[in-house]
């Protein structure tokens, strides 16, 4: 119907306010005039303001699962609501993440914490976020014949993505104590879990559930969307670095908070004495001399021609893959996944 050449976006921001409204609503709380303004402005804060792939992608993969069937309003809002609460589990990791990372900005604005009428009210915040989740999901779901599976599907990628924050975070201790801990299968395994899951995965999950599948015949895909999340994320590390502040909206930290990042394991494996000396003595401090004798590094060991290779290899790596895929629909949906983000600048 209507929402076929329509903008996309435009339409998903509406399901927003829908879903806003209903949250504001919500008669399991007795909310005051304070309250609900509180919510609506960290809603509103947090919860729209990205590139909102993850959420759209719901929609798209959906579609194509369809191949060429038009959804009617009903399918489109379920789309676009699965989509929302993907784009919530997002603000609630971020929020929490922020203060773990002691960020500046997000999205071109200070961090929700970073407010100062909100300060560690974020954490609490953060939880509030996660539980619109299942508010959403009973609301229009409830009578679906895959909701339990979706409510498993949310349970287990928020599990997994929890889990993938914890190694972010503990890995750093180890570093700490021995730089060269900081090896290619441990990174790996860290943004697999805190980012691949919920990032690439989960929109792919949720179409092909509210399509009637059984996720269980979908391992090759997973495999494909995982691999597709690293890349993602070593994409994250290098825009940390070199990206463009005003661009993606956010200051980089990771120098700083002597992050695991796919740079700094790149730097460790490229390194002469004095240069793993140079890191010894400047990664993991605030001081931005230390920061930009780490930056300088990565520039003489040429991280950015060895970043331009490994994004071309992932590329062709990833469509071979792709092209192994016995179904023409779950292709398509994989290399529009793909093309979404190569090469990508924010
Ligand atoms: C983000 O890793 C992972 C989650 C689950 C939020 P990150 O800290 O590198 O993300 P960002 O660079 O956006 O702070
Ligand atoms: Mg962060
Ligand atoms: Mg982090
Ligand atoms: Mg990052």
């Amino acid at each position: 119907m209507a929402v076929n050449g329509r903008d996309i976006k435009t339409d998903f921001l509406k399901v927003y306010s829908r879903l806003k409204a209903d949250l504001l609503t919500d008669s399991a709380f007795d909310f005051t005039d304070d309250s609900r303004a509180w919510i609506s402005r960290m809603l509103d804060y947090n919860v729209p303001g990205g590139k909102l792939n993850r959420g759209i992608s719901v929609v798209d993969s959906y579609k194509l699962l369809r191949e060429g069937n038009e959804l009617d309003e009903n399918e489109f809002f379920l789309c676009c609501a699965l989509g929302w609460c993907i784009e919530w589990l997002q603000a609630y990791f971020l929020v929490l993440d922020d203060i773990m990372d002691n960020s500046l900005t997000r999205r071109g604005h200070p961090c929700w914490f970073r407010l100062p009428k909100v300060g560690l009210i974020a954490a609490n915040d953060g939880i509030l976020l996660r539980n619109h989740i299942p508010r959403i999901l009973k609301r229009y779901f409830r009578e679906k014949p895959y909701y339990v599976d979706l409510l498993d599907l949310f349970n287990e990628v928020e599990f997994q993505t929890a889990s993938g924050q914890m190694l972010d975070l503990i890995t750093t201790h180890e570093g700490e104590q021995d730089l060269a801990k900081y090896k290619l299968p441990v990174y790996r395994r860290i943004v697999q879990y805190k980012t691949a899951y919920y990032s690439f995965y989960l929109p792919v999950a949720c179409a092909l559930l509210m399509s009637g599948e059984n996720l269980d015949n979908f391992v090759s895909v997973k495999n494909i969307l995982v691999e597709m999340g690293t890349y993602f994320q070593v994409q994250d590390d290098y825009l940390d670095c070199f990206g463009e502040p005003a661009v993606i909206g956010k200051i980089g930290t990771d120098i700083e908070d002597f992050k695991c990042s796919w740079l700094v394991v790149q730097a460790i494996e490229r390194a002469n004495e004095d240069q793993m000396q140079l890191l010894h003595e400047n990664y993991g401090k605030t001081d931005p001399a230390c920061v930009a004798a780490v930056k300088a590094l990565y520039k003489d060991l040429d991280l950015q021609t060895v970043f331009s290779k490994y994004e071309s290899e992932s590329y062709e790596k990833l469509i071979s893959n792709i092209e192994a895929e016995p179904n023409k629909a779950v292709q398509e949906v994989l290399k529009s996944f793909l093309l979404k983000i190569y090469k990508r600048q924010k």
